[in-house]
């Protein structure tokens, strides 16, 4: 296995910079650098020169003994000074050694996933905080990395393998006086498990907002101050605005971080009867956004001017406020009036949907609980029809377990087979 090392930290100028090393030569090769054997877990403070005894830098070096280390190998963490010249240096340097190499993207948490230290949802969960840019974002990443996803898979499983083998067990006896009636037991456990899985698939679909972004379109008439407001809301000059209608065509985007949640707002070209074949396509465009988006802010004077269905949470603003007097329900992108409103109000629903989010938060994970459910609920009902269909509802709730272990990216049949045996006495 050959001992692989990178930057760990950003590229580019800082205070300081961390290299890390991993694998069976991170230990040896660190203390011939260092100038001296480095205590095999510990922090020493080190000159750290060049195979020509050339002074790099001085660094702090962490060192870490496997398995007690995030990849679960021999590492060495190298705290050097911000540099770029001193970063170039030392992986050039560590680049010399036999059997140290620079590391493929991804290969420390490679190595940490295969070592058993983070199963395959904590490496997602890795990336996912490392991308985080809101609090949402963040929470979420963190649950998963704390090990929760995992910990219910596990729950699932355990309680699935139960099942199983109480079934397994029937069969077994089939031909004999059966010891206990467990039908009522596997019931339960199939039916606990199902219903924990619901709110965790249809989760996914908000938790994926949660990653990617919740889209809010800003739509109506052409020249009712979408792009106006667009800008006001996020406080620069994103879109034009002008007194022409029809000035928006394309779809402007602005990423912006609402209530600690992930918003990417739309102006879209104002919604009309037009022959300018130009400003037909965008208007195709903003009503497919439209549809799209998770939330809707409608500008228009009255519910009845807008020309696509409405839906419950959809907000409706009549625009241009500072021209009426005192209407409630108003904004004004010009004069900022109601727009403070209008980000609570985003706010709230939006996090009112986020507290909806399940544990799960990808398209595999949902893919996997769908085909785990799905496998129960067919058990479910094969075993009502009595105990001569219990091998067929067994080898569904097997089927449903395998998919649970390919959500944390457990792997074998064989573990199954032997925690069967193991979890439970047969009496014989
Ligand atoms: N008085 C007043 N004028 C506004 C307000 N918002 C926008 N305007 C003006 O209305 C005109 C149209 O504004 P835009 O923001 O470009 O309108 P739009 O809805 O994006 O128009 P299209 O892109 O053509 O669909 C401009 O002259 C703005 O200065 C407002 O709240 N009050
Ligand atoms: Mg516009």
């Amino acid at each position: 296995m050959d001992t692989i090392f990178a930057l760990a930290s950003a590229q580019g100028k800082a205070g300081v910079s961390v290299i890390r090393l991993s694998g069976p030569q991170a230990l040896p090769t660190a203390s011939k650098i260092s100038g001296g054997d480095l205590p095999t877990a510990g922090r020493a403070l080190r000159v750290l020169s060049d195979q020509s005894g050339e002074r790099i830098d001085e660094a702090l070096v962490l060192t870490f003994a496997g398995p007690n280390s995030f990849t679960g190998e021999d590492t060495v963490e190298f705290q050097v000074h911000g540099s770029t010249s001193v970063v170039s240096a030392m992986l050039a340097l560590l680049a010399e050694f036999d059997g140290v190499r620079l590391a493929d993207p991804g290969e420390f948490t490679r190595r940490a996933l295969e070592n058993g230290k983070l199963d395959l949802s904590q490496v997602e969960a890795l990336a996912d905080l490392i991308d985080a840019e809101t609090e949402a974002q963040r929470i979420q990443a963190q649950t998963v990395l704390a090990g929760g996803l995992g910990a219910l898979a596990e729950r699932w499983r355990v309680d699935l393998i139960r099942a199983a083998s109480l079934i397994e067990v029937t069969i077994d006896f089939a031909d004999e006086e059966v010891p206990v009636d467990v039908t009522d037991e596997v019931t339960a456990l199939l039916a606990g498990v199902v219903s924990d899985l619901q709110p965790q698939i249809t989760g996914v679909q908000i938790a994926e907002r949660i990653r990617s972004g919740f889209e809010v379109a800003i739509v109506g008439a052409p020249n009712v101050g979408k792009s106006t407001l667009l800008n006001a809301l996020a406080g620069r000059e994103a879109a034009i605005t002008s007194e022409y209608a029809g000035t928006t065509r394309d779809v402007i985007e602005v990423r912006m971080d609402l209530a600690g949640l992930p918003v990417t707002l739309l102006d879209t070209a104002g919604l009309r009867e037009t022959d300018d074949h130009v400003e037909g396509i965008g208007i195709e465009l903003a009503k497919k956004r439209a549809e799209t988006a998770d939330l809707r802010v409608f500008l228009a004077e009255d519910r009845n001017d807008i020309d696509l269905p409405i839906r419950e949470q959809d907000i409706v603003l009549k625009p241009k406020a500072d021209l009426l007097s005192d209407v409630p329900g108003a904004i004004s992108g010009k004069t900022g009036q109601g727009v403070d409103d209008l980000v609570r109000e985003i706010g709230r629903i939006l996090k009112d949907r986020a507290g909806k989010a399940g544990i799960a938060t990808r398209a595999r994970h949902r893919d996997a609980m769908k085909a785990a459910s799905d496998r129960l609920m067919s058990a479910q009902e094969i075993l009502k029809r009595g105990p001569e269909f219990y091998d067929i509802a067994a080898e569904d709730m097997r089927s449903a377990i395998r998919s649970l272990e390919m959500l944390v990216g457990r792997v074998g049949v064989e573990n199954l087979l032997d925690e069967i045996f193991s979890s439970f006495c047969l009496g014989k």
